[in-house]
């Protein structure tokens, strides 16, 4: 999946040409089939700052956006651009290009039989999941915060704690609305299951963010989450972010790792999880290195 076919030239940075004339009929009613179904989780299930970014790019076109065109929009919005790739890019070439306002968008389309679950991020997860959050000015400027303390953390030797943090905000986080939760993760809301289970299901933890919690915090990459982390804003996931890491990373080199989960005395615990659904679905994989 993802191979680049008849796209096989790449540019030196991984990117390579949409070629959005080449998607054929049946890829473009796949992403139809797609937006439909998780256009409808939107109005109860995402966050504001995600319904107004989906109303703005005007995503439902009838077929895979046209990178060319979507980017004139996202560009006057907040400057930053989608580029295609062909898979999943290199740490530090994702965070060069994070760093400097372009998301890499999978070219490929995910096939019919996979509607529920692909391994790689495909053009559809890319551009629902996370594009519309890219709309968000406070939002725009986090992701380019973490492409550019990505490539810091590369001195490090912390990018798997790096790696945490992205999983558990821009992938799978939950934020604060005036009626309850909210997904603003797009790993939850290109899934119809996982918004569902996110929000309402009283398996998982639902806990307050905290930037050094999370990086501890293993991950599954197999099923639905254990634990959320739930920001109150995206404002306040900023600021909790602008901080020095440097001094995190030392500490975290002699942290023990927390399970996917555990629960320590220190959480701000807003939903204690029963853990049924991990109970009846064990693991077969943990962590960031699949
Ligand atoms: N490449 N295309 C693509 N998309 C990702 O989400 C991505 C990637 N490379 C690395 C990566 N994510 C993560 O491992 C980083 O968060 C560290
Ligand atoms: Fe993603």
């Amino acid at each position: 999946m993802g191979s680049p076919k008849h796209h096989e030239r790449l540019d030196h940075d991984y990117t390579i040409d949409q070629a959005w004339e080449t998607y054929t009929p049946e890829e473009h009613a796949t992403w139809c089939t797609l937006f439909e179904r998780q256009v409808r989780l939107v109005p109860s299930g995402a966050c504001e700052a995600f319904a107004a970014g989906l109303t703005k790019l005007d995503l439902n076109e009838g077929g895979i956006p046209d990178f060319r065109r979507l980017n004139e929009k996202l560009m006057a919005l907040t400057g930053w651009q989608v580029v295609a790739v062909p898979d999943l890019v290199p740490d530090a070439a994702f965070f060069e290009m994070l760093a400097g306002r372009r998301f890499p968008a999978g070219r490929f389309i995910r096939k019919p039989s996979q509607l529920d679950y692909i391994e790689e991020p495909d053009v559809f997860h890319d551009v629902f999941g996370h594009v519309p959050m890219l709309t968000h000015p406070v939002f725009a400027d986090f992701m380019e915060a973490y492409g550019k303390g990505g490539l810091r953390s590369l001195k490090f030797d912390a990018l798997d704690h790096l790696a945490r943090l992205y999983w558990y905000t821009v992938e799978f986080g939950l934020v604060k609305a005036d009626d309850g939760l909210r997904v603003y993760g797009a790993g939850i809301i290109s899934s119809k299951a996982e918004t569902e289970f996110s929000l309402k299901d009283p398996s998982p933890n639902r806990i307050g963010f905290d930037l050094l919690r999370v990086m501890r915090t293993d991950y599954r990459i197999d099923d639905f989450q254990q634990t959320y982390f739930v920001i109150d804003s995206i404002e306040h996931l900023m600021e909790a972010c602008s901080v020095d890491f440097a001094p995190l990373y030392g500490e975290l080199e002699t942290a023990a790792d927390l399970t996917p989960e555990a629960l320590t005395p220190t959480d701000h615990v807003l939903h204690w999880g029963t853990q049924a659904h991990a109970a009846a679905h064990p693991s077969t994989t943990t962590g960031e290195t699949a």
